[in-house]
């Protein structure tokens, strides 16, 4: 009788002293120990934890879809783009793209979301103006994960409010201009929120600047009001025709027309429902995913961004959390935009 052979996988790899305790939470990979925040980020839902964290940076989400028109599920999106990362621990993230390690030079937290109910849309929308305000307030930029896009209203209301006296320019990012007048006779649906920022005077018309419109909506006379307004739109044909790179290099300029610091709002719907169909209002033959995340990083990478949005992502249409990871990615590029910032005034 032989001996049975070694099995050999005991010396197949290197075993740490303790292996239960071997990896921390952020060692782990993003599914594993995932606790609910962005990028497995730590927690700060409070004004006094944003301050005691120093952030430079805070996730909020807005978790809303009582403003919308067609399909609805926006309020999930919240949840699925902070499920969505498809990177190893946060820790150790770098971006190819820019050649930077975001959390080495910046400090990002996760807020947490506005206390929202369904059913009272109205107090919804005063209780994100209320929660982005506060993030503001504590020094930290926001980024607002929605929700429908009525929620760009009460956020880019917050930080212009902020920031005030300096003013805020505005870079609109979306298949659909969002400035109807009204939606079955309400002013705050997600099809207004642009109108009401202008009307209410936190954002003047000529530094509100709008890319990737198309398709049949709004009608005519909602052009003429924005032609009165001094709006500022490129329309999806001039993507196609001059490249997003001088389409955005013309944006930032026209939204930098007076003020100094730019709000970004992103509707997923910009992109091709090919590439982003979880959307409650999805308009075929839009940018690509890499025109959004290349646009991103040049807007961010270019100006002082003061608060972002990511809009419109309904989860219950996703595919392979397709739309999930791209509205991810977008924050990311945000991210790693102000950390090369950062970086390089050093
Ligand atoms: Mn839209």
């Amino acid at each position: 009788m032989t001996d049975a052979p070694d099995f050999r996988i005991e010396h197949s790899e290197l075993r740490g002293d303790d292996e239960f305790s071997e990896f921390t939470t952020t060692d782990l990979p993003y599914y594993s120990d995932w606790r609910g925040s962005f990028e497995k980020l730590p927690w700060a839902t409070d004004d006094e934890a944003l301050r005691a964290a120093d952030a430079d940076v805070a996730i909020v989400g807005a978790p809303l879809d009582e403003g919308t028109s067609s399909r609805p599920g926006a309020r999930f999106g919240p949840r699925a783009i902070r499920m969505a990362p498809t990177a190893w621990g946060s820790d150790y993230a770098w971006s190819i793209q820019l050649d930077v390690e975001p959390y080495e030079h910046l400090t990002v937290v996760d807020a947490g979301d506005a206390p929202i109910v369904p059913t009272r849309f109205e107090r919804a929308l005063r209780v994100i103006h209320e929660k982005v305000f506060r993030v503001a307030s504590a020094g930290a930029v926001p980024i607002v994960l929605g929700g429908d896009h009525s929620i760009t209203y009460p956020s880019a209301a917050a930080v212009a409010r902020h920031v005030w006296p300096r003013k805020v320019g505005v870079v609109h990012f979306d298949a659909h201009a969002d400035t109807g007048a009204d939606q079955w006779g309400n002013l705050y649906g997600h099809g207004e929120p642009m109108r009401r920022l202008i009307e209410e005077g936190w954002v003047a018309g000529p530094n509100f600047v709008q890319v990737g419109l198309r398709g049949y909506w709004p009608e005519q006379e909602t052009w003429d009001w924005m032609r009165e307004q001094g709006l500022r739109w490129h329309t999806m044909v001039e993507v196609e025709e001059r490249g997003s790179e001088a389409v955005i290099s013309d944006a930032i300029a026209e939204a930098l027309d007076g003020p100094d610091c730019i709000y970004l709002s992103v509707d997923i719907d910009v992109v091709d429902p090919g590439m982003a169909p979880a959307t409650g209002t999805p308009e075929s033959g839009g940018m690509l995913a890499r025109e959004l995340l290349r646009s991103v990083r040049q807007i961010v990478g270019r100006v002082e961004l003061v608060g972002m949005d990511v809009v419109e992502v309904s989860p219950p249409y996703d595919h392979a959390e397709v739309t999930a990871i791209l509205a991810h990615r977008t924050v990311m590029e945000a991210i790693s935009a102000l950390a090369k910032r950062r970086a390089d005034a050093r």
